[in-house]
C-alpha cells in the first residue's frame, strides 16, 4: 500500500484548459481551490508589460498583511487593454457561472488587482478572503477570487499558499504545515479558489520577482470589495465592451437592485438615454424567485481571527 509519509508534500489541483467546464467547477468545489494550467500566456505577458509601468511606481505595504516587499495596485482595467480580456475569458466566467449563480442571479467583479512580492517578501498572514462580510464560509459562497500568474509562480518566489479543503473546515481549525500547498504554475496559468479557502502570498526567497493579478468574483447583491464606480468611472468605462461594464456593476445585481432612475443602469451608455423609464425585470424577478432564502438560525462564533 502507498501510504504517503507526513514530508510528502500533497499534489497539487492542476488541470488542462481542455478539461470540461462542469469538470473544472466539480474539482474547484471539491478542493477549494483548481489551477489551470497555461490558460492564456499570451494575454499574461502583455498584461504583465502594461502593469510593469504602474508597478515601479507603486508604494511597499504598510502592514503585516499587505507585506512589506510586496506592492500592490487596483483598478487594474484602467491600465491594461490585455487585462479586460482576462477579466471576461470565458472559461474563468463559466466556473463563475458554476460557483456563484447557486446564491444570486448575477455575479460581478469584486477586486482588480496585482500583487507583486520582491525577493525577501514574507509570507503572508493566511486568511479567508470571504471574511470581508460576516458570513459564515460553511453557509454561502460569495467569492470566487483567482490569481493569474504574470509571472512564474513556485514554491521559491512566494506562490500563492493554499490549504486544500479548507473552505469546508470549521472557523476553528487550524492548517498543519503539511497541509498547506504552494501554486506553481507557468505564466498565464490562472488559480482559482473559493471565499472560504484559507491561502496567502507565500514567502519570497529567490532572487526573483512574483507578480499576480487578482481578479475576484462575488455575488451580485453584495458591495465589492474595491469600488469599481470610483476605481471604473463611466468616462472610463464607456471605453469597455457591454459585457465587461456589466460585469463591473453597471448592471442590475439582483431583481431591482442597482437600478439608475429605476431602469437597468447600463442605459447610462446607451445612446436613447433620456432619464427615467421604470422598466421592471422580470427575467431577473424570475431568476430571484428559484433562489434558497437564507435563514440565519443561530449565529456561528467566529474563532480567533488568522
Ligand atoms: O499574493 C498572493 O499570492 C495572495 C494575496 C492575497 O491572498 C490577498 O492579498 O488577499
Ligand atoms: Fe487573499
Amino acid at each position: 500500500m502507498n501510504t504517503p509519509s507526513t514530508n510528502t508534500p500533497l499534489p497539487l489541483n492542476v488541470v488542462s484548459p481542455d478539461l470540461a467546464p462542469s469538470d473544472m467547477r466539480d474539482r474547484l468545489l471539491e478542493q477549494g481551490y483548481l489551477i489551470i494550467e497555461a490558460l492564456a500566456p499570451d494575454l499574461a505577458q502583455l498584461t504583465h508589460a502594461d502593469l510593469i509601468p504602474h508597478i515601479v511606481d507603486a508604494p511597499y505595504g504598510h502592514d503585516e498583511f499587505l507585506g512589506a516587499r510586496t506592492k500592490r495596485l487596483g483598478g487594474i482595467l484602467k491600465k491594461s487593454l490585455a487585462a479586460r480580456e482576462l477579466v471576461t475569458h470565458a472559461v474563468v466566467l463559466a466556473l463563475a457561472e458554476g460557483v456563484l449563480l447557486n446564491y444570486a442571479t448575477n455575479y460581478q467583479l469584486n477586486f482588480s488587482g496585482a500583487m507583486h512580492l520582491e525577493p525577501g517578501a514574507e509570507a503572508q498572514p493566511l486568511h479567508r478572503d470571504g471574511d470581508l462580510y460576516p458570513l459564515s464560509h460553511l453557509g454561502i459562497t460569495t467569492l470566487m477570487p483567482t490569481m493569474w500568474a504574470l509571472s512564474e509562480f513556485d514554491s521559491a518566489n512566494g506562490g500563492t499558499q493554499v490549504v486544500p479543503g479548507s473552505h469546508l473546515w470549521s472557523d476553528e481549525r487550524r492548517p498543519l504545515p503539511e497541509e498547506i500547498v504552494n501554486a506553481e504554475m507557468p505564466v498565464g496559468s490562472v488559480l482559482i479558489y473559493l471565499g472560504g479557502t484559507i491561502h496567502g502570498g507565500g514567502a519570497n526567497h529567490s532572487e526573483r520577482n512574483r507578480t499576480g493579478m487578482a481578479l475576484q468574483y462575488s455575488l451580485g447583491w453584495l458591495r465589492q470589495e474595491e469600488n469599481q464606480y470610483l476605481a471604473h468611472p463611466p468616462e472610463v468605462a464607456q471605453e469597455f465592451s457591454e459585457e465587461l461594464r456589466r460585469l463591473i456593476g453597471y448592471n442590475y445585481g439582483g431583481s431591482y437592485l442597482g437600478f439608475l432612475d429605476g431602469d437597468d443602469p447600463h442605459r447610462l451608455f446607451e445612446p436613447a438615454y433620456e432619464g427615467p423609464a421604470m422598466r421592471s425585470t422580470p427575467e431577473i424577478n424570475a431568476a430571484k424567485a428559484s433562489l434558497p432564502r437564507y435563514k440565519l438560525t443561530e449565529l456561528d462564533s467566529k474563532g480567533k481571527p488568522f
